[in-house]
C-alpha cells in the first residue's frame, strides 16, 4: 500500500456511490487533483444502454446550478434543459392558469436524471468498478466482486450511495450518532405523456401542476416531446385501483383533462407496469467520522420531492464542503468537522421544508387554492420586494442558507400577519363608523401594532 507523505503524493478519495452527487464530487476532487475513484454497485451508466432510475427527469434551480457552474458543468447541462418559467395550475374542469416564478426571467429546468449522471461521470479520469461495498471501516472499505474481497484504502471516503447508504450504515453503529427517518403514506408513479403529431402535448415551457389536496400530479417536458408525469397519491389510494377500467375512472375523477394527452390504452397498461414507489426522509448527523469519511447527498439527508430540492441540496452539500476545503487548506481533520457544523442544520431545514410543504399540500392545497396563495405571494413580493421574498423564491432561487430562509419566512409570516391586522381594522373603519368614535381616530396602524 502507498504511503501518502504530505504533499509529496497525490491524496486518495473514494467516492462511493456514482449517481448525480457522487459524480458530481468526483468532479469536484479531481478538479482538485485528487486520486479519485468512484465505487458504483450498477452497471456502468456511460455504456449502459437502458437506465433504470428512480425518477426519469427533475427540476435542477439556482443551488444545483451553481454547484455546475463551479466544475464547469453549468453551460453544458443547460443547454440539455428545458427551462420551466413558471407554474400551470390546472384546474378540475381542465382550466390551465400559468403563475410566473417570482421575478422575470426566473425560471428552473427539467434535466434528464440519465443524461446528467452521465455527462458527470464523462471524461473524468477516474477508475469506475462496478462492485458491491459491503462494510466500510473508518479509513477503508471492503469490497465485494464475484465473490472476492478487496481492502480498497483511501484518505478519505465520501458516502454518496443514496437514501439506503451502506456507508451511513457504518455510522449507526457508532455511539453518538444521531438518526431518524420516516416513510409518508405516500407512493409516486410515472407516467409518460406522448407527443401529439411530432410537438408537445402540452405548452413545454411550464412545471404543469395537478393539486387535488391528497392526489397530486406534476409533469416536466423531455428533450423527446414527452412530458413525463408523477403521480402522488396515498399507497392505499394505489392498492384500490386493481383494473384498467378503474384507471381511468379515477383519472375521470381528478384529472379528466390528461385522459386524452396520455391515451386511454397508455393509462390502463402503464399503471401497472411498476408497482407504487416509496418515499422516505431521513435526518442524521454528524456527517463525518474523524478526519476519514464524510457523507453528501441522499445519504446525509432524503427529503421528500414537494420541493423538487433533493438533488440540488446534494449538489450545494459538494460546493460546500469545496468552499470550507478553500477556507481550511484541505486539512481534513479541521475541513470534515466545519463541513458537519455548517451543513447539519441547512439540510435538516430542507427535510422539514420538503415536509412542510408535503403535509401543507395534501390537506390545503387545490387548484384555487394554489393560485390564490401564490398571487398573493407575487403582489406582496411586487409591492415590498425587500421586505417580502416568497419561501419559494428563497428556497429555488438563491442560495440564503436554507435555515436562514426558514428564519426569513417566519419573520416574513409576522409582517404578513401585521398587514392582515391592518386591512381588518380598515375594513372595520369603513363598514362600522362607529369604530371612528370607539378608537377616537386613532390609526389603525398604531392599534395594529398593539394586536401585534
Ligand atoms: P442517488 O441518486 O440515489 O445515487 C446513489 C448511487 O449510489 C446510486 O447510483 C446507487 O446505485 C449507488 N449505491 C447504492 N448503494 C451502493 C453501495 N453499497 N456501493 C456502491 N454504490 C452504491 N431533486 C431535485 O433537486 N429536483 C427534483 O425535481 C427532484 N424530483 C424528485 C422526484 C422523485 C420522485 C424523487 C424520488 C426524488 C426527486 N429528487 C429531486 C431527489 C433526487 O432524486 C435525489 O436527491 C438525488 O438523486 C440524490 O442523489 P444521490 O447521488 O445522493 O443519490
Ligand atoms: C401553497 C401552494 C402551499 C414537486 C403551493 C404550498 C413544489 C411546491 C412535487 C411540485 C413548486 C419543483 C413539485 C411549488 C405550495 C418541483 C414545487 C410548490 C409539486 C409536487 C416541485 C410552486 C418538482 C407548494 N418545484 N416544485 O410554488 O410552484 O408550491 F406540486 Cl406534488
Amino acid at each position: 500500500m502507498e504511503e501518502t507523505t504530505g504533499r509529496s503524493t497525490k491524496k486518495k478519495v473514494v467516492v462511493v456511490g456514482g449517481g448525480l452527487v457522487g459524480a458530481l464530487n468526483a468532479c469536484f476532487f479531481a478538479k482538485r487533483g485528487f486520486d479519485v475513484e468512484v465505487f458504483e454497485t450498477r452497471e456502468d451508466i456511460r455504456i449502459a444502454k437502458v437506465v433504470k432510475g428512480r425518477s426519469i427527469n427533475l427540476a435542477l434551480s439556482h443551488r444545483g446550478r451553481q454547484a455546475l457552474k463551479h466544475v464547469g458543468m453549468e453551460e453544458k447541462i443547460v443547454s440539455k434543459g428545458i427551462p420551466m418559467h413558471a407554474r400551470m395550475i390546472h384546474s378540475l374542469s381542465g382550466k390551465q392558469s400559468p403563475i410566473p416564478y417570482g421575478r422575470k426571467g426566473q425560471f428552473i429546468l427539467s434535466v434528464d436524471r440519465a443524461n446528467l449522471n452521465k455527462e458527470l461521470l464523462t471524461g473524468k479520469i477516474f477508475f469506475y468498478s462496478s462492485a458491491k461495498v459491503f462494510v466500510t471501516y473508518v479509513a477503508a472499505i471492503f469490497l465485494r466482486s464475484d465473490g472476492s474481497n478487496e481492502q480498497i484504502k483511501a484518505d478519505l471516503i465520501v458516502g454518496c450511495d443514496g437514501a439506503f447508504s451502506a456507508i451511513r450504515k457504518q455510522f449507526l453503529r457508532r455511539s453518538r450518532f444521531n438518526y431518524s427517518q420516516t416513510y409518508i403514506p405516500h407512493g409516486y408513479m410515472e407516467l409518460t405523456m406522448p407527443p401529439i403529431n411530432g410537438e408537445f402535448a402540452m405548452k413545454p415551457n411550464y412545471l404543469h401542476i395537478w393539486p387535488r389536496n391528497t392526489f397530486m400530479m406534476i409533469a416536466l417536458p423531455n428533450l423527446d416531446k414527452t412530458f413525463t408525469c408523477t403521480l402522488f397519491m396515498p399507497f392505499e389510494e394505489f392498492e384500490k385501483i386493481t383494473t384498467g377500467d378503474e384507471v381511468i375512472e379515477f383519472f375521470q375523477k381528478y384529472f379528466p383533462d390528461t385522459i386524452p394527452l396520455i391515451g386511454v390504452d397508455a393509462l390502463k397498461t402503464d399503471y401497472f407496469r411498476l408497482p407504487a414507489q416509496a418515499m422516505v426522509s431521513i435526518k442524521c448527523s454528524p456527517y463525518h467520522i474523524g478526519d476519514k469519511c464524510v457523507l453528501m447527498g441522499d445519504a446525509a439527508h432524503a427529503v421528500v420531492p414537494f420541493y423538487g430540492q433533493g438533488m440540488n441540496a446534494g449538489f450545494e452539500d459538494c460546493l460546500v464542503f469545496e468552499e470550507i476545503m478553500d477556507q481550511l487548506n484541505e486539512d481534513f481533520s479541521t475541513v470534515l468537522p466545519e463541513y458537519t457544523r455548517v451543513r447539519v442544520p441547512d439540510d435538516h431545514a430542507i427535510a422539514d421544508l420538503a415536509m412542510y410543504n408535503y403535509v401543507e399540500m395534501r390537506a390545503h392545497v387545490n387548484s384555487k387554492w394554489f393560485l390564490f396563495r401564490k398571487r398573493v405571494d407575487n403582489i406582496l413580493h411586487f409591492l415590498m420586494p425587500k421586505t417580502i421574498t416568497p419561501l419559494y423564491t428563497m428556497v429555488t432561487f438563491t442560495r440564503t442558507r436554507y435555515h436562514e430562509a426558514v428564519d426569513s419566512w417566519h419573520w416574513q409570516n409576522k409582517v404578513r400577519h401585521f398587514l392582515k391586522m391592518c386591512l381588518l381594522f380598515r375594513l372595520c373603519h369603513f363598514f362600522f363608523p362607529a369604530y371612528n368614535l370607539l378608537f377616537r381616530g386613532r390609526c389603525s396602524f398604531c392599534l395594529s401594532i398593539l394586536v401585534l
